[in-house]
């Protein structure tokens, strides 16, 4: 194989606007490691559909996630982002890969296993199969690493098995990836609930990269810090995990440690210190939020960066599903 800088893939699901835990646990990492890395990363319209869409929705989001992205740092020039759906090769290694997968490794998956559950009018193929299209996203590429969050482990986990049952069958067809989890630094809390992640599911307590000043201003207000009588800025991550996840965001923002962080706040209490970090926020996203809102009038621009993605992903995933193919019997004609 040709010497080549060693490669990162991701995706996210289109299914929602994204939140400073995206950007702080995920993004903001990505896009720093596009010198180092040739990296891809795609929003991942296929897997939404295991459970229903609005398309109309759907379709929106698809154009408005590839602006965030772009205003979050992630250069087209230097990032190769593409829609799945945009890349056949997706669904065609998928169905090979189905034939590669046993119905016992899916049926422990806990993602499925919640899903169904939450959704239990509608556990459809999909859903079951959700991981090999996603085993299929990751070793067209060949990526070295995989960067995820913990809930997604046990599918790159799944995905390794996979790429190693066929390996050895047919010889080195695929890379096998690590995941890459996020530190626990990255984990960023909910602010009205922060003893769990923050995620969209809880709008109050979450984010968003498009909330305006005000909103954010808002949300940081109502943050809930801790109950205590001491009521000061101190970094204990069991009896105050509020204010420790506050003091992560403020220090991931600034690059101060929580040792200034409390000297800084010294004696003055969270009536001074949520605004403060609710501003340092506000000042991150604001051109952020800025840059996507212009890039997402210019849907040329986006229809563009889309089109030249999908062409050079095209490249890469369809060069390993004819290996794939001639491994396992495909007549590919004469030549
Ligand atoms: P939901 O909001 O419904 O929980 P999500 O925003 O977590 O969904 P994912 O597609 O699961 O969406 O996450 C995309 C990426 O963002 C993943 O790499 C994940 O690890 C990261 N991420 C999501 N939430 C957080 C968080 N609160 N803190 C740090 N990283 C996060
Ligand atoms: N399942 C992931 C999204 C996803 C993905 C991938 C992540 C789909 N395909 C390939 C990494 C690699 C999720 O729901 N977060």
């Amino acid at each position: 194989m040709e010497e080549r800088k060693k490669r990162m893939l991701s995706g996210i699901q289109p299914s929602g606007d994204l939140h400073l835990g995206n950007y702080l646990g995920a993004i903001k990492n990505w896009a720093v490691r596009s010198e180092e890395y040739d990296c891809f990363y795609f929003m991942a319209d296929m897997h939404t559909i295991t459970v229903r869409q609005d398309p109309a929705e759907l379709r929106r989001r698809s154009l408005n996630q590839l602006a965030q992205y772009i205003a979050c740092g992630l250069d087209p020039e230097k990032n190769v982002l593409f829609l799945q759906s945009h890349v056949p090769a997706h669904a065609q290694l998928a169905w090979v890969l189905d034939c590669y997968t046993m119905f016992g490794e899916l049926s422990r998956m806990t993602q499925f296993k919640d899903k169904s559950s939450k959704f239990h009018d509608n556990i459809n193929a999909g859903l079951f199969t959700y991981p090999v299209l996603m085993a299929a996203d990751i070793l067209l590429y060949q990526p070295d690493f995989v960067p995820v969050g913990e809930d997604q482990k046990q599918h790159v986990e799944l995905t390794r098995n996979i790429a190693q049952r066929f390996n050895s069958v047919y010889g080195d067809v695929f890379t096998i990836p690590e995941p890459l989890i996020s530190k626990t630094g990255a984990r960023i809390y909910g602010l009205t609930t922060p003893e769990a992640k923050m995620s969209k599911s809880v709008p109050e307590g979450c984010v968003f990269i498009m909330d305006s000043p005000d909103d954010i201003a808002r949300k940081f207000r109502k943050a809930v810090t801790d109950s205590d009588t001491e009521r000061c800025v101190r970094y204990d991550k069991e009896a105050k995990p509020g204010v420790a996840n506050l003091m992560n965001i403020y220090s991931t923002l600034t690059g101060k440690s929580f040792e200034e962080i409390e000297k800084e706040f010294d004696g003055k209490g969270y009536g001074v210190f949520k605004p403060a970090v609710g501003e340092v926020v506000a000042s991150c996203l604001r051109p952020i939020r800025e840059e996507a809102g212009r890039l997402i009038k210019d849907k040329a621009y986006l229809d563009e960066v889309y089109r030249s993605g999908a062409e050079k992903a095209s490249w890469v995933a369809n060069k390993t599903l004819r290996k794939v193919y001639k491994k396992v019997g495909f007549y590919q004609g004469l030549k």
